[in-house]
């Protein structure tokens, strides 16, 4: 007899459904070519499958449905400010908030606050958001992650981890007063979804307290680091994922939210800030780029939704079939000897271009290709995270990335079982007639996070 596995599965049943639309190849080719083979240009009708982003594609709750109806529409003091505030303090533990229209507002005020102009701002692998702000408020980023982040094979289980000799280094080169503060992110995004230790956020903690640097953290998709440091790290098996994220942020100074990510809802953000005079600065600057502190840029009914949401992101219920829903999927493609980036992170997972189209020189953009390729076959749209998204360099030449990866993002609560059955095969077709797939030229490139709006055609 077949030996019993224990499964995962969703703590949730389904009480409302969106009919999807299939297309034909015709309908594809057509939809490529006029959207220059970037997924970004494409129309979400003549999307089947979409895994572009795991950002604000969530399915919301009954729950948080229900807030939506609690919304309180005043302009200033809206009670729903007052309840987001609460869970933000109980959940995460900072003391200050200042809700923004989502991630990218929340950095630019605390990157115009913190940084001036020549500082250095270390972190562990950029965010192209997170960085151009640090770069257009006058700072110079420099990645301080472990090298095994950028190796896709490397099976280390804390690839988001800080490499602090690297951080040493700049403090030694540049000195602490250069620098404003460390940039971390848990589960990082560019190198897979990887996710920090706690060891190793502690030591980083004690290193930067005696060089009185401060910590900022990317808390977008902090519950699914939880989930890791529970699973693998030795003394937190016992521990909830809630309580983890509170650690986790009490060893840092203050955060930046995109909350359309692990707080499921489908807008918002915020800064969270525990040093009076910062927030106070930041209060000041919301009302001219976001809108009023009680506000900044979100409905009351927004607000409403995500201090729900965040309460549900650190279920652990939740976070196993989040994350198993992801592990399967990278189970299933590995059957198909589909090159991924291991270990499986928390929110997709990042097809190695550089490994599938290996007689593509990055010049043609691998991934780009691949992710168009994909879309082609099945109506499957995922995103280019390579050489397109990496950019220029302040002097106008490229980033050479060294990872050139396809990622898979998977919304929380949004697709079933069968459906990653169906990415898996599409993703196999196309390994099949790899030999015959060829690269991209870019034809039209904007200044600005080019990723969304180039343009290509087929060489
Ligand atoms: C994604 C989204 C957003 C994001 C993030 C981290 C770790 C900040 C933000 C910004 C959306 C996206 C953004 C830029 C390029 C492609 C896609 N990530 N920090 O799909 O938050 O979007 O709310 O301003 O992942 O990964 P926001």
């Amino acid at each position: 007899m077949k030996s019993i596995k224990s499964s995962w599965a969703e703590p949730y049943k389904i009480k409302m459904v969106e009919l999807l639309k299939m297309t034909t190849p015709a309908q594809r080719k057509e939809a490529l070519s006029e959207a220059g083979y970037n997924t970004f240009l494409l129309k979400s009708d003549d999307v089947y499958i979409d895994l572009l982003t795991d950002s604000g594609t969530s399915a919301m709750s009954d729950r948080q449905w229900a807030g939506i109806m609690l919304g309180d529409e005043a302009y200033a003091g809206s009670k729903n400010y007052y309840h987001l505030e609460e869970v933000v303090r109980d959940v995460y533990g900072y003391k200050y908030l200042i809700p923004t229209h989502q991630g990218r507002g929340a950095e630019n005020i605390l990157s115009k606050i913190l940084i001036k102009k020549g500082d250095i701002v270390p972190g562990n692998m950029y965010f192209t958001t997170t960085r151009l702000h640090q770069e257009l408020a006058g700072g110079r980023f420099e990645d301080i992650i472990i090298d095994e982040a950028h190796d896709p094979e490397n099976e280390f289980e804390f690839k988001g981890n800080v490499d602090l000799n690297k951080l040493e280094l700049l403090v030694k080169k540049y000195g602490a007063e250069k620098i404003p503060y460390v940039s971390i992110a848990t589960s990082v995004n560019m190198a897979g979804g990887q996710p920090i230790s706690m060891k190793n956020l502690r030591e980083l903690r004690e290193y930067t307290q005696k060089h009185n640097i401060r910590i900022i953290h990317d808390m977008t998709r902090v519950a699914e680091n939880a989930y890791f440091i529970k699973q693998k790290e030795v003394g937190y098996d016992t521990k909830s994922i809630k309580e983890i994220v509170k650690e986790i942020n009490s060893y840092t100074d203050g955060a930046t939210m995109s909350a359309k990510k692990d707080a499921l809802v489908n807008i918002g953000g915020f800064l969270a800030l525990n040093e009076w005079d910062i927030f106070e600065e930041a209060r000041n600057m919301v009302v001219v780029y976001e809108g009023l502190h009680t506000y900044g840029g979100l409905a009351g009914r927004d607000m409403e939704a995500m201090a729900i949401g965040i309460g549900e992101s650190v279920c652990d219920d939740h976070m196993h079939a989040r994350v198993g829903q992801v592990i399967y999927l990278g189970n299933k493609m590995m059957e198909y000897d589909i090159p991924i980036v291991k270990p499986i992170g928390g929110h997709g997972i990042f097809v190695d271009a550089k490994k599938f189209l290996p007689h593509l020189s990055q010049d043609t953009y691998p991934a780009q290709t691949l992710a168009a390729e994909i879309y082609q076959d099945s109506g499957v749209r995922t995103m280019e995270r390579g050489i397109v998204s990496a950019g220029r360099k302040a002097n106008g030449e490229n980033y050479y990335p060294k990872l050139e990866l396809v990622r898979f993002t998977i919304p929380r609560r949004v697709y079933t079982q069968a459906h990653m059955d169906v990415i898996a095969e599409s993703v196999a077709r196309v390994y099949e007639n790899r030999k015959n797939i060829k690269g991209l030229k870019m034809v039209y490139e904007p200044q600005y996070l080019r990723f969304f709006q180039a343009k290509f055609e087929k060489l």
